[in-house]
């Protein structure tokens, strides 16, 4: 039936072409407009990735391909764990997603939320650049979905409105708001901290509240959404993970496209994710990393870890790491291990 589908949609795009019709009239079976997920805007390099790819498909498909961007994952209603299921049940056509999101419905991107495993940016594109990346995308595609490319939400750091954090102890008792994969709940209750797992929607409100003092999310988020402003003064530099983004089609749309034009959105998908990638790293890869500095002005405390104030939090989140490693599938894990130890810097 598909490849019916398909013979008579070139059939007829062959005899068009022919007769000089444009191209745009020829994929019948094409949507008017495709639906693209994202949890933030494009004041966000996230959201801005997603615009970018949007932009190029629409050029290099030449208007064939239109995408409207849905921040806020919207059409889930702001519950991004549901994103991965929509995304394979077609209620989203395509997404930008973080792998903390999709964590739950794919255990193996777990593996970027393990604490402390990625020490530096070297690290995250030993692994998304390589085997790693390979087999990870190999798990998306038999989970039903078409990965295209890697991107970047970032280091998630930790802010709260409370104190300066240096140690552990100084997270104890802190309510930190968490996304909703249960690796972080294991991760803050071995820190001794009290985490309360919310949509990004509604941390936002818990924040100016007060009902949460803190929360872990890259500083590209951190300022876009102007964190700031809703009591988050104090920010610890400790690099614990990252979560990188995925860009991906829904199969069934991917296969209503004509090869030339799955081309087309690899490419744009590949061009966006690099695009991407260096506006979230924007100010923290520099000498002196300039962002921290605008922060500061901000009258945010920003609080840099020694090597040996870093190692506590390593250390007491082992226990985590070890189960962890379990449930994600030890392979995969070592695999990372060796990838990131053999890193070039
Ligand atoms: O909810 C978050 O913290 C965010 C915006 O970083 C993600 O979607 C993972």
């Amino acid at each position: 039936m598909k490849l019916r589908t398909f013979l008579t949609a070139t059939a007829a795009a062959a005899s068009l072409l022919t007769l000089g019709l444009p191209a745009a009239h020829a994929q019948n079976n094409y949507k008017s407009e495709y639906r693209m997920s994202l949890v933030v805007g494009t004041a966000f390099p996230w959201g801005k990735g997603g615009e970018i790819w949007a932009n190029k498909v629409k050029e290099k498909t030449q208007g064939r391909i239109n995408i409207k961007l849905y921040p806020g994952v919207s059409l889930i209603q702001g519950d991004q764990t549901r994103e991965f299921s929509a995304l394979r049940q077609g209620v989203i056509d395509m997404a930008i997603g973080s792998t903390i999101n999709w964590s739950p419905q794919v255990k193996q991107l777990n593996l970027f939320s393990l604490p402390f495993l990625m020490p530096d940016y070297a690290a995250i594109d030993a692994l998304t650049q390589g085997e790693v990346g390979k087999d990870i995308f190999k798990t998306l595609d038999k989970a039903g979905v078409v990965p295209l490319a890697w991107g970047e939400n970032g280091y998630r750091e930790l802010t709260n409105s409370k104190h300066a954090v240096k140690t552990p102890a100084d997270l104890k008792g802190l309510k930190i708001r968490i996304v909703g994969s249960p690796l972080f709940i294991d991760t803050f209750t071995a820190l001794g901290a009290n985490p309360t797992q919310m949509s990004w929607a509604d941390a936002q409100p818990a924040f100016a509240s007060g009902a949460v003092d803190g929360q872990e999310n890259p500083l590209s988020i951190f300022t876009a959404a102007k964190l700031q402003n809703v009591g988050q003064k104090y920010l610890t530099m400790w690099g614990y993970v990252a979560d990188p983004l995925v860009f991906v089609v829904n199969k069934d749309v991917w296969n209503s496209w004509t090869p030339a034009d799955q081309q087309a959105v690899r490419e744009a998908a590949l061009e966006a994710g690099k695009e991407e990638i260096a506006l979230a790293r924007k100010g923290l890869v520099e000498p002196g990393q300039p962002l921290l500095k605008d922060i500061a002005g901000m009258g945010v405390t920003v609080t840099q870890l020694t090597p040996a104030e870093r190692e506590q939090f390593v250390k007491i989140t082992q226990p985590v790491y070890k189960k962890w490693k379990g449930q994600i599938g030890a392979g995969l894990v070592d695999k990372a291990e060796k990838a990131i130890a053999a890193r070039k810097h």
